[in-house]
């Protein structure tokens, strides 16, 4: 069984490297819902990858994102680019419907063969875009993109987690509505490599730029070749300033090459993936004991005082590394 369906994956992993965009929802689905070919599809991929730029864009609901994505990615196709967006809903379980209007807004690019998006659900059961996120980037990335766009709405530990993700982290803002105390309280100011204020047609954009400008000079002391944030502002609506965008994650790549920088953010990305399998692995077999015998036994010999909890966990763990 296991060589033909080798084949079968062998046989996606080719078609999407072609830019069969078939094959490449295909993958995504298999690593989206945890299929039992999820390995054979990562250990598949895993000599295609490394070559795309990935970008995450983050900011409050309603901000813009799905806006400057999708002018983003005319602006990037435009320069010829080959590109790939997953929108990540982190409140829904369902990839389905839930994104509807980034669809919608999407279309511009639907006809595109050299444009792959697609909508994800965060919460798979092993919880968090930690887990299937980092294996759609895999595949976008195997199939040839040379930016992966992730929009993610930030909602609490959402974008701290795309700023984990991503080689650069977009923040987009928009004027009033005490946007600069919103940013400060939720954190963004440490993980935005670029910040937009969007909706520039609107009242207030300079107050906004110049607040956040203040708010990242306020921030932590930089060293000397340090990346300082830059602030644009843009109507995404119109396509105005996104070349400006485009222009700054570019510098920011740059800066990422040429300080060494990229290879330790990706590095301690592949280090927190590792660790997320393992210890999802780990609490998949924990769960798949206390179906089974060894914890219930364990838990009557400590109740009959016959051993002590941490020796009967140092049981549990044997039993759990090596069953
Ligand atoms: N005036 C103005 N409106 C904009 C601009 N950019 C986006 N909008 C509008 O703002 C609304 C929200 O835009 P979206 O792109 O859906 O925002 P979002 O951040 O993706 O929203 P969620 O995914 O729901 O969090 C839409 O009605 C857009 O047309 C802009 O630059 N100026
Ligand atoms: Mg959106």
């Amino acid at each position: 069984m296991s060589r033909r369906t080798t084949g079968d994956v062998d046989d996606l992993v080719g078609r999407a490297r072609e830019g069969d965009p078939r094959a490449v929802a295909r993958l995504i689905s298999l690593v989206e819902d945890e299929s039992p070919l999820l390995r054979e599809v990562t250990a598949a991929l895993a000599p295609h990858v490394g070559q795309a730029r990935v970008v995450g864009i983050t900011g409050a609901p309603g901000v813009g994102k799905s806006t400057s994505t999708s002018a983003l990615v005319g602006e990037l196709r435009n320069a010829g680019r080959r590109v790939g967006v997953l929108a990540v809903d982190p409140s829904s379980p369902f990839s389905g419907g839930a994104l509807l209007g980034d669809r919608v807004r999407m279309q511009d690019h639907a006809l595109d063969p050299e444009v792959y998006i697609r909508s994800m659900a965060s919460r798979g059961h092993l919880g968090g875009l930690a887990w299937s996120t980092p294996q759609a980037i895999r595949v976008l990335d195997a199939a040839g993109c040379d930016v992966v766009l992730i929009e993610t709405v930030g909602v609490g530990q959402s974008e701290v987690e795309i700023a984990g993700l991503a080689d650069t982290t977009l923040v987009l803002l928009a004027p009033g509505m005490g946007d600069g105390i919103q940013a400060a309280k939720a954190g963004i100011l440490e993980i935005g490599d670029v910040y937009v204020v969007n909706k520039a047609d609107r009242d207030g954009a300079d107050a906004t730029a110049r607040d956040l400008r203040h708010m990242l000079s306020l921030g932590e002391r930089r060293q000397p070749g340090d990346w300082q944030p830059p602030v644009v502002k843009t109507v995404a609506s119109r396509g105005e300033g996104i070349d400006d965008v485009v222009a700054a994650i570019d510098k920011h790549r740059q800066w990422l090459e040429e300080s060494g920088r990229l290879d330790a953010r990706r590095r301690a990305r592949a280090a927190d993936e590792i660790e997320s399998i393992a210890l999802a692995t780990l609490r998949q077999r924990i769960g798949d004991l206390r179906e089974g015998s060894l914890l219930d036994e364990l838990a009557g010999r400590v109740v009959a005082g016959e051993t002590d909890p941490y020796a009967a966990a140092a049981a549990l763990v044997a039993g759990v590394t090596t069953g």
